[in-house]
């Protein structure tokens, strides 16, 4: 057992009743919402994994124990404090070693999902290759990890911030696959479609749970990304949101913004800027993807 990994108790039982897991991040509720808006949101999203077969376990760093599920006081703290660091999977070392605490991105969330053999982790949208890259070279951790982690994750696409096609590129090269939940092209986050095609469409958990098994089977290490649009009648209008994004961007870059604070920022000025419309999308695509990953968990339990 690993000394710094700690299961809450409803995880811990999951594991003894070998139940489906589906693993969620922290820096969505950390960095991702604004306050109390995050905590709703988080507690939904176990829920609805919860409604749908079966169990939540958020993943922060608190202490310098990795907590695999959060108890309500333990979401609550993450909710709650504004200076909890952003970590990615290069802070890991870090905070285990000296007993600190932060919230985990899609890359270091997927990184203890795998230690902790949970097969499905459900997010937003997962970190890309941001635009301008050619100059900042700012490309997510996010990318790398899904090149070597061995799991289904299940997102909404990359968020419309970010250069899209890069970032298909960038996963193509490193051979991850990508499919389509019901869509022939690659999911915006808010929107649909970026109109990108996807390298193949599923219909259903079990064709997605088969595309992981088959992978694991062929001894390819990496994962499967399953990107899922956002149901049509939470969707943004294109045009609006790029207005926004158009704003938020050029705020941005004369506020000199930089490196991990990039993300964090742009969702929030895009929440301020839309005046909670982005708030809305964002927290409607996330359960909808607690259901698809719930779901693959489920089939991917069933098939043994
Ligand atoms: N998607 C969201 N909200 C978020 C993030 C993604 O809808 O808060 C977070 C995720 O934790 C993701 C991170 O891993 O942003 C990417 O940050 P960066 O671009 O700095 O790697
Ligand atoms: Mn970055």
């Amino acid at each position: 057992m690993n000394p710094y990994l700690v299961f809450s108790e409803e995880v811990q039982a999951a594991r003894a009743e070998g139940k489906p897991l589906v693993a969620l991040e922290s820096t969505i509720i950390a960095h991702g919402f604004p306050y109390p808006e995050n905590l709703e949101m988080a507690l939904a999203v176990e829920e609805t994994v919860r409604q749908a077969g079966a169990v939540p376990a958020t993943i922060a760093i608190l202490d310098g124990r990795i907590r695999v599920g959060l108890t309500r006081p333990e979401l609550e703290r993450v909710a709650q404090s504004r200076d909890l660091p952003k970590a990615s999977i290069r802070d890991l070392p870090v905070l285990c070693g000296l007993g600190r605490s932060a919230a985990t991105t899609v890359a270091s969330t997927a990184q203890v999902a795998v230690l902790a053999g949970i097969d499905v982790f459900v997010t937003g949208g997962i970190g890309g290759v941001h635009r301008g890259w050619g100059e900042t070279l700012d490309i997510s951790a996010d990318l790398p990890a899904l090149a070597r982690l061995s799991l289904a994750v299940v997102c909404a696409g990359a968020k419309t911030v970010l250069d899209l096609p890069a970032t298909l590129e960038y996963l193509e090269t490193h051979g991850v696959t990508v499919l389509g939940y019901g869509t022939d092209t690659f999911p915006g986050f808010y929107i649909r479609s970026t109109g990108l095609p996807v390298d193949a469409r599923v219909e259903t958990p079990a064709e997605a749970a088969a595309v992981l098994r088959a992978r694991r089977a062929l001894g390819m290490p990496g994962a499967v990304l399953v990107a899922s649009p956002i149901p049509p009648e939470d969707a943004l209008d294109p045009a609006t949101l790029d207005r926004w994004l158009q704003e938020a961007m050029a705020e941005m870059a004369a506020a000199g913004v930089r490196g991990k604070a990039v993300t964090p920022y742009l969702l929030a000025r895009l929440h301020s800027l839309s005046q909670g419309a982005t708030v809305r999308a964002n927290k409607a695509l996330v359960l909808h993807n607690a259901r698809v990953g719930a779901a693959i968990a489920r089939a991917l339990k069933a098939a043994g």
